[in-house]
C-alpha cells in the first residue's frame, strides 16, 4: 500500500507525508543529533574559515552570514527559549547545509528509506548523469520556532523530500504546499491578490492569506520522523514552531519531472 502511495504521488502531483521513520532499527539518533554535529569536526571549510564555519540566514535583516556550527545552535536554541518567553528576537536558521557523510551513508540505505524514494536510486534519473556531472541535492536545514523558508518552488521540477531527524522541546514544521496542477494558478493569484512573487522567495504568507486561496492548498505540520514528500512544481512554505529542529531534504528527479522542467521550466531560461 505504501508503495503504490509513493507510486502515484507524482502522477496525483498532490503532497504525501510518511510517518515513524525514527522507529526504524536502523536508525540511529545519538548520531542524527545536534551534538553529533557539535562534536563532529564538520564545517565550511576554505579561505578565512576554520573548520567548524556553517553558513545561515538571518531573516530579520535578510542577510547570509557564517559562523561556528555550535554557535549556530546554540543561537538557534536561545531564539526558541526568547519566543518561548513572548519576548521578540533574532530569525536565524541555517539552510541548504551539506549532508554530513555520515548521516548520507546511514539514511540513504534500502533497509531505512524505500529504494524509491533513494537519491540517485531507481526513480531518480539524475542517476543516469554521466559520472563528470554529479549532482548532490541532499542539504540540512537546522531552525527553531521564528525561522521559516519562504514561499518558493525546488529546482528544475525535481520531487522534494524533506525528513524531520531530530526534534526537541516540541520542535516541528508547518507546511503549505499546492499541487502540481494548481502551481501556475498559484503563482498567478499570489503575484496578483498579495504581491508575492515565488520565483523571488522572499515572502512568508500568513494562514489567512493562505486560506484566501481559490485553489486547495494542503497544511501539514511535520514532526520527528515524518517524511513530507513535495510533488514537482509546488509552491510551499515551511514555518519552523517550537524547539529546535533538524531536517534533511533532498530531490529526485522522476520522469515527469523530467517532462515538466523539458516544457515549462527550461523554455524561461
Ligand atoms: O525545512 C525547511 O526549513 C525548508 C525545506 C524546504 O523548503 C524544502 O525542503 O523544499
Amino acid at each position: 500500500m505504501l508503495l503504490d502511495a509513493i507510486g502515484s504521488f507524482v502522477q496525483n502531483g498532490k503532497p504525501l507525508v510518511i510517518e515513524g521513520w525514527h522507529a526504524y532499527k536502523a536508525w540511529n539518533s545519538n548520531v542524527l543529533s545536534p551534538n553529533w554535529l557539535k562534536k563532529s569536526a564538520y564545517g565550511k571549510k576554505g579561505e578565512g574559515y576554520s573548520s567548524n564555519y556553517v553558513d545561515f540566514r538571518d531573516l530579520t535583516y535578510h542577510s547570509d552570514d557564517s559562523k561556528l556550527l555550535k554557535s549556530l545552535i546554540e543561537d538557534v536554541r536561545r531564539q526558541f527559549n526568547i519566543k518561548a518567553e513572548g519576548a521578540s528576537g533574532p530569525n536565524v536558521h541555517n539552510k541548504d547545509l551539506p549532508c554530513p557523510d555520515l548521516w548520507y551513508s546511514m539514511l540513504f540505505r534500502e533497509d531505512l528509506l524505500l529504494g524509491a524514494l533513494l537519491p540517485y536510486g531507481a526513480s531518480d534519473y539524475t542517476a543516469h548523469l554521466s559520472p563528470e556531472m554529479p549532482v548532490d541535492t541532499t542539504m540540512c536545514y537546522i531552525g527553531s520556532a521564528g525561522s521559516y523558508m519562504p514561499l518558493h518552488k525546488d529546482a528544475c521540477m525535481s520531487v522534494g523530500h524533506n525528513l524531520m531527524c531530530f526534534a526537541e522541546k516540541g520542535g516541528k514544521a508547518r507546511w503549505y504546499m499546492t499541487s502540481t496542477r494548481d502551481s501556475h494558478h498559484a503563482s498567478l493569484f499570489f503575484r496578483q491578490h498579495i504581491g508575492a512573487k515565488v520565483d523571488w522567495e522572499s515572502r512568508r504568507l500568513t494562514h489567512e492569506q493562505m486560506a484566501s486561496a481559490s485553489f486547495p492548498i494542503y497544511e501539514t505540520v511535520q514532526k520527528m520522523g515524518d517524511l513530507v514528500l513535495i510533488p514537482p512544481k509546488s509552491c510551499h512554505q515551511v514555518a519552523n514552531k517550537g524547539g529546535l529542529t533538524i531536517k534533511v531534504a533532498w530531490s529526485r528527479m522522476s520522469l515527469k519531472s523530467l517532462y515538466l522542467a523539458f516544457h515549462d521550466e527550461l523554455p524561461v531560461y
